[in-house]
């Protein structure tokens, strides 16, 4: 199944836009945990069972295994595989945020969609269109460029204005990629930028749009989903991570969180 059909039939199936990040920390998860063998998997495995059926994707962030060395990246491992073996058809979304010349692009492509077989990939498009060709020979994998983070400094950079038009660099930025054409591509804008996000959906009007930054980052709910979802409502990809993750009731929240992006999607 390509990424495409993964995240519109999960999507359906639990009636969900709501991505749960799987990005652990040895200092926040239960003491519980921390008694098995795996306490990184362990936490993972109890996480996806708690919320596999009201969730659209997973999106483990590289960096919250690669901080624990070699251990961390096996802790990785094993949670795709799980996820492969249990819940095939949750597309997963490897967060690896690369952004290289393209012959090391290459080598990136093949470790993301190669060795960790991920449905999905975040890429920094800011080398331009050669640093992107490599990803997309994974034909049935999407590529989720950054287009705006969700970061306060993120306007530092991102919304400078550029010559001669004076736009503010992102929407430069995305609209020369509109140019490119290029399939397989998914985007990403941080819910903390409701505005830049409705920017984003004009241009891409039917492409899967990664949307972080709900919860922990307090992003603007309700602003931010009527921004970012397509004409069908759909399409849009709300993660959030710490907020459900580390909630004493992860199941109850996964299902309050999953509900309130429903209320705001269907333009009630
Ligand atoms: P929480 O803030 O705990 O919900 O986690 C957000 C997750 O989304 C982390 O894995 C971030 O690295 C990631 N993220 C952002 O928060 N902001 C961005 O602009 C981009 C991402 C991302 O690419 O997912």
């Amino acid at each position: 199944m390509t990424f495409w059909e993964k995240l519109e039939k999960t999507s359906r199936k639990n009636s969900s836009l709501l991505c749960v990040g799987l990005d652990p920390d040895l200092d926040k998860i239960p003491e519980r945990f921390k008694k098995q063998q795996d306490p990184i998997f362990e936490f993972n495995k109890y996480i996806i069972n708690q919320t596999q059926d009201f969730v659209c994707a997973y999106k483990p962030n590289i960096a919250f295994y690669e901080a624990y060395g070699i251990d961390g990246l096996k802790s990785l491992k094993k949670t795709i595989e799980y996820l492969r073996k249990n819940y095939s058809e949750v597309p997963i979304i490897l967060d690896a945020k690369r952004g290289d010349i393209g012959n090391t692009a290459g080598r990136y492509a093949k470790a993301l969609y190669g060795y960790w077989q991920a449905d999905a990939a975040t890429i920094y498009p800011h080398l331009g269109k050669d640093s992107i060709l490599p990803y997309l020979k994974y034909k049935n994998k999407c590529t989720i460029l950054l287009i705006k983070t969700s970061n306060p400094d993120s306007k530092v950079f991102q919304n400078l204005p550029i010559n001669p038009s004076m736009k503010p660099h992102y929407l430069v930025m995305a609209e020369e990629i509109v140019k490119w054409n290029y399939p397989n591509l998914g985007f990403m804008v941080g819910a903390t930028y409701p505005e830049e996000l409705k920017e984003v959906r004009k241009l891409f009007p039917n492409s899967p749009i990664l949307m972080p930054g709900l919860g922990a980052q307090s992003g603007q709910a309700e602003k931010a989903i009527k921004a970012g979802v397509d004409a069908k409502g759909m399409n849009l990809i709300c993660n959030s991570s710490r907020d459900i993750i580390y909630s004493d009731n992860p199941r109850q929240k996964v299902i309050s969180t999953r509900d309130l992006i429903n209320r705001y999607r269907r333009n009630e």
